[in-house]
């Protein structure tokens, strides 16, 4: 039988290292265009960034993962968690390093985070137009020593130098799965992800152990009001059993006003505007199966 077909591919990959390193450099090269990231606020530093890259064979789903260097503002603690979680739910990190830079502590945070996750890592050492060739070697035996990397990989996201066998590789370890998003949509907005798990936060410290940790919360919308200056933002409570919802909306609606206040709150530091927030509860039965774990990435029907 020579006619097999070849079974479409597609994963998240979380692009990890310290600032200034090139991972939106790289990002922006492979996707092709400049992603608006509003990267110029400080406030949205720490938020997350996707960029979708879409072939024939398979889809990419490129995650920033900011949060993983130094816990220090307010939602550091918070910020960890999620960007730990995110390492364990991607299908592959790329750790990228600065070939001009010598080991520091920054990369040993990083690498003590890898260790206690199981998803493949490649290295990724970037910058190499600046660096003598014999120098590359010396990187690599140094940080072969670090940490078992599944790859180890130079390139220049600035002159695109192996960019694209880098993409041939990342391709090799995705696993068969679905085109998640249309091939034409190269991002996501950046804060959707951490809004949708600060709300998820909410409704689970708020009913406890009564609502299982299988509840998951969908951006629908976010819409930022100019001359308001006022981020509207629409959400939905997805939950499996309509004595969930029972328990999420509670007496007279009092639950959900005080989920909605508590992440109001979060969301507004996050944002660093007014926020007006929409919540509503929805169920569906078995959405786990179906969303699996593309809940985490804000991922809508
Ligand atoms: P990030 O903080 O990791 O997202 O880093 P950026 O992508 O913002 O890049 C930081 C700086 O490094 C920018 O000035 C880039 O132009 C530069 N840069 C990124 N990749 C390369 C590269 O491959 N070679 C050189 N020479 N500069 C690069
Ligand atoms: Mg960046
Ligand atoms: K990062």
């Amino acid at each position: 039988n020579t006619n097999k077909e070849i079974a479409y591919k597609s994963g998240f990959i979380s692009i990890i290292g310290r600032p200034n390193v090139g991972k939106s450099t790289y990002l922006n090269h492979v996707i092709g265009q400049k992603i608006a990231i509003m990267s110029d606020k400080p406030q949205t530093t720490r938020n997350k960034v996707q960029g979708v890259y879409t072939t024939n064979e398979s889809q990419m789903i490129f995650i920033d993962t900011p949060g993983i260097h130094k816990p220090k503002h307010k939602l550091g603690d918070f910020m960890m968690k999620v960007a730990t979680n995110t390492l364990k739910e991607v299908d592959l990190i790329l750790f990228m390093i600065n070939a001009e830079e010598g080991f520091g502590r920054g990369d040993e945070f990083i690498i003590e985070k890898l260790k206690q996750v199981k998803t493949p890592v490649f290295l990724v050492i970037n910058k190499i137009d600046l660096i003598h060739p014999d120098h590359l070697f010396a990187i690599i035996e140094e940080y072969k020593e670090k940490y078992p990397f599944k790859e180890i990989i130079p390139i220049s996201a600035l002159q695109g130098n192996n960019v694209e066998h880098l993409l041939k590789v990342i391709q090799e370890y995705l696993p068969e799965g679905p085109q998640y998003y249309p091939a034409d949509q190269v991002t996501d907005h950046p804060e959707r992800f951490i809004i949708s798990e600060l709300i998820r936060e909410k409704a689970l410290q708020l009913t406890r152990e009564e609502v299982p940790h299988s509840i998951a919360v969908v951006i629908d919308k976010i819409e930022r009001k100019e001359e308001q200056d006022v981020v509207h933002v629409m959400a939905t409570v997805v939950v499996e059993r309509s004595s969930q919802k029972g328990i999420i909306i509670g007496k007279q609606g009092s639950m959900l006003k005080e989920i909605g206040k508590r992440s109001r709150i979060d969301i507004e530091n996050l944002l660093g505007s007014k926020v007006y927030l929409e919540l509503w509860v929805k169920v569906q039965k078995d959405w786990r199966n179906k969303m699996n774990q593309l809940r985490d990435f804000g991922f809508r029907e």
